[in-house]
């Protein structure tokens, strides 16, 4: 039976800082027929993610911003439930950016049926987006080689959890930050981390950091800024090599944060720091997601999902990751 109503959260109103409750505003609206070509999809799991607070700052970037009223964007997993395409069945699950709401409407373009028999979730974490994002922020952008040290902030999370079991597959030391000692035990236990300390309860970065790396810093792969990758510019080896996937812990500022000015290091280690967004490399996805499905069914990439159960709690998902509630990939399980 064609289902009525669909559920969606809205932006309601441009956060000042950290977003709240009353970011998002849950509306109900009408599901309307199916025209030929068409295919209504009921969502699994919705990703949050941080470039979602880009998304919603109204600021310059990469992609537009979500406008207040509109529907909330983001990828997902989705099973098809009606379908007047050839390609689909009822039954199909689906990699689509469908947005915060639990049906969706679509022309079949841009979305990618999934293999059933791979668990489905991983299409939003290891074996997709994120995944694809540690691989060529790693690999890419910095070049590992055998033996020297990589260091990763953010290293508990969806990106930095793969990025350091990459380094290990390259031969690399490697050494994470992470915001807890339950974060911490599992990035070295799980994940293989050589090294790792919890920046929550320590002020010294810099001290730790020269201990955890004897041999000083060769690439550095950033998912927070901050003080964090203040204190890694004064350890960097000569050719060195730094890869800006994120900045999180400047997400939420209302005004820019003053910090040292360390660009002066990368003089003395002639360094080289490169941001990167992983859709530029979107022609190369298919053969990199072959290559990390590898290296999970043979083990050597181990993954976490961190599921919050129930659409309603897509926000207050959202916002945990400001605060580090997640461990691994966090997902929005919804049917
Ligand atoms: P994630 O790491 O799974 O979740 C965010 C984590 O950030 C939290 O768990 C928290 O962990 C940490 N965090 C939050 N506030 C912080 C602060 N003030 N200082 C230090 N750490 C803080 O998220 P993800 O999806 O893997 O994304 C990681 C980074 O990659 C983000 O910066 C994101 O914007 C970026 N990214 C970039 C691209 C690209 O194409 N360039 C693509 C995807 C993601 P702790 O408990 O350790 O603090
Ligand atoms: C993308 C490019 C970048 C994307 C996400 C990002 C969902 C993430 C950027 C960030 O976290 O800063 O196409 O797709």
């Amino acid at each position: 039976m064609h289902p009525q109503t669909n559920r969606q959260f809205v932006l309601a109103a441009r956060p000042n800082g950290m977003p709240t409750a009353d970011t998002f505003k849950l509306i109900e609206t009408p599901i309307p027929e199916l025209k030929d070509g068409e295919v209504l999809v009921r969502a699994v799991y919705l990703s949050v993610d941080p470039y979602m607070r880009g998304r919603i700052s109204g600021m310059r970037s990469y992609a537009a911003p979500v406008e207040v009223g509109q529907v909330m964007v983001g990828g997902g997993v989705a099973k098809v439930v009606e379908s007047k395409n050839p390609d689909f069945k009822p039954g199909d699950f689906v990699d689509i950016y469908m947005g915060w709401q639990e049906y969706s409407i679509s022309n079949g373009k841009n979305i990618r049926k999934l293999d059933p028999s791979i668990p489905v979730s991983t299409a939003e974490g290891v074996l997709g987006m994120t995944g694809l994002t540690a691989y060529f922020g790693l690999l890419d952008v910095c070049d590992p080689k055998p033996g020297e040290t990589v260091v990763v902030s953010g290293a508990a999370g969806a990106v930095g959890s793969v990025v350091g079991q990459i380094a290990k597959i390259k031969g690399c030391h490697t050494v994470g930050i992470a915001g807890g000692d339950d974060k911490v035990a599992w990035i070295l236990e799980e994940c293989g981390y050589d090294a790792a300390f919890n920046y929550k309860t320590t002020n010294d970065y810099s001290g730790r950091l020269k201990e955890l790396c004897p041999q000083g810093i060769d690439v550095y792969f950033d998912n927070v800024g901050g003080p964090i990758t203040d204190a890694i510019f004064g350890l960097l080896n000569v050719g060195a090599r730094i890869s800006i996937c994120g900045q999180i812990s400047q997400y939420n500022n209302t005004r820019l944060e003053m910090g040292p000015r360390l660009l002066g290091a990368l003089i003395v280690a002639r360094a080289k720091v490169q941001g990167f967004l992983v859709s530029d490399y979107a022609s190369r996805f298919g053969p990199a997601l072959m290559e990390l499905a590898g290296w999970v069914r043979a083990g050597k990439i181990k993954y976490r999902e961190d599921i919050v159960e129930g659409f309603e709690n897509l926000p207050s998902a959202f916002i945990g990751l400001f605060s580090g509630a997640n461990t691994g990939k966090r997902l929005v399980h919804v049917s």
